[in-house]
């Protein structure tokens, strides 16, 4: 027999607002970057680059101090709308490794991979699996600290900082936290500090050798939770499943846009292959089929299809949503900018009684067959003749194309 040990992920993506203002202007890599206001506004630094952090620079510190300290930095005012959009993406990645998922704020979050090791091998490998499509599809980097307690993990991750990876293997937290300065202890902040020095805890090692009772008269319930975060252990297991998803939907923006017939349907293809995957891993049917399109002119319009019975495959899916497509397309000489397909609807896969096997049947058989097989080796190791157009236009990476902008929404 073996034991299961607790695996608590925290993740944090590495200078989230200047990673995303990187993502789309490269020329501001190894930059001194600031996001916060544009010139001349008054405000706060809202993220820092760590170039300009060695500057001194930091969150929360005014614009105009900044201006003064390093004037040389490059001030962004940002882009709100495409951090939400990124946030979203990255948590909707973590919630495909484990529904026990803690979100905390826009760039974070705990996720709890205990007992999942039969199912994704070694910890350490499915979070490097995790950062590479956080890379790959978001061009953002994440760090990631894996532990037995959700604190330890969060400090490691902060310590392994940026884009970073480290693991404290199972019964190692109180080894690890021990040593480290006890401002790195989440809770820890400028208010506690000075009463930490008071006691002369300088080091989390300190704090986890006080008395409870030391503890509970200054902080008061607070001092348990610290003495238990400072010793690793979990004092508020991530137990929630978040509420149950009502869509899946995948959608991208063409490279150019476009009214090419064979290749709009190849990507419909692929996108809709990838809902179905996703629609047959949380063991759902869908009700009802929708399309997304925006023209050429920013125009967006849905189209939606039910099915006669829920359903879960890509023939499915694909086709209620080409159907859809040829129908506007056949009517609108516009040019297509923007492509989506999403199931709604979505009610639990039930085994059915049938005695005959019906052609749904085999493709539900076959798409099984397909996940199975990309989740070894990736999408690319197998695909239908339709989705081929797709290698001359987007390049593949570890067994996936890269789309012009993330495919991943819900
Ligand atoms: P953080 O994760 O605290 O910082 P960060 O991602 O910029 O850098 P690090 O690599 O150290 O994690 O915050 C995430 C984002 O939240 C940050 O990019 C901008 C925003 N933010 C504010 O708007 N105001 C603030 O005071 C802080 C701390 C963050
Ligand atoms: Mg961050």
């Amino acid at each position: 027999m073996f034991s299961i040990h607790p695996r608590h992920f925290a993740f944090d993506l590495d200078c989230f607002f200047v990673a995303v203002e990187r993502a789309q202007d490269p020329s501001l890599n190894g930059k001194l970057v600031v996001v916060g206001a544009a010139p001349g506004q008054r405000g706060v630094i809202a993220c820092a680059s760590y170039e300009a952090r060695a500057f001194g620079l930091k969150a929360g510190m005014p614009l105009a101090q900044a201006r003064r300290l390093c004037p040389q930095a490059i001030f962004l005012q940002g882009h709100f709308d495409r951090y939400l959009e990124v946030s979203r993406d990255f948590m909707a990645i973590l919630q495909e490794y484990s529904p026990f998922i803690q979100p905390m704020g826009l760039d974070e979050a705990y996720l709890d991979m205990t007992g999942f090791e039969s199912l994704y091998g070694p910890p350490a490998e499915v979070a490097m699996r995790i950062k590479a499509r956080v890379r790959n599809e978001l061009k953002v980097t994440v760090s990631v600290g894996i532990a037995s307690s959700k604190v330890t993990a969060k400090v490691a991750s902060d310590a392994c900082k940026p884009d970073g990876l480290l693991e404290v293997p199972p019964g190692g937290d109180a080894a690890f936290l021990a040593p480290r300065p006890i401002e790195e202890l989440p809770g820890v902040g400028e208010k506690t500090l000075p009463t930490m020095r008071r006691l002369s805890i300088h080091t989390i090692g300190n704090l986890a050798a006080t008395d409870p009772v030391v503890l509970r008269c200054v902080f008061g319930k607070w001092g348990d939770i610290l003495h238990l975060s400072a010793n690793g252990i979990e004092h508020s297991p991530i137990t929630e499943a978040p509420a149950a998803q009502k869509s899946i939907s995948r959608e991208t923006t063409f490279p150019h846009d476009t009214h090419d017939i064979p290749f709009i349907k190849s990507t419909l293809r692929y996108l809709a292959e990838r809902v179905g995957a996703e629609l047959r891993r949380e063991e759902m049917r869908a009700r009802h089929v929708v399309l997304k399109l925006r023209w050429d002119d920013f125009t967006t319009l849905t189209r939606h299809h039910t099915f006669r019975q829920p359903a879960d495959t890509d023939e499915a899916i694909y086709d209620s949503g080409l159907a859809l497509l040829l129908k506007e397309l056949s009517k609108d000489p516009r040019q297509v900018r923007l492509i989506g397909i999403g199931v709604g609807g979505l009610t639990p896969r039930e085994r059915q009684l049938a005695l005959m096997e019906s052609p749904t049947e085999r493709y539900q058989r076959l798409a099984l067959a397909l996940d199975s097989i990309r989740d070894k080796y990736g999408y690319t190791a197998i695909q239908r003749g339709l989705t081929f157009a797709l290698k001359e236009e987007f390049p593949e990476e570890h067994g996936r194309y890269l789309l012009a902008t993330a495919a991943l929404s819900r």
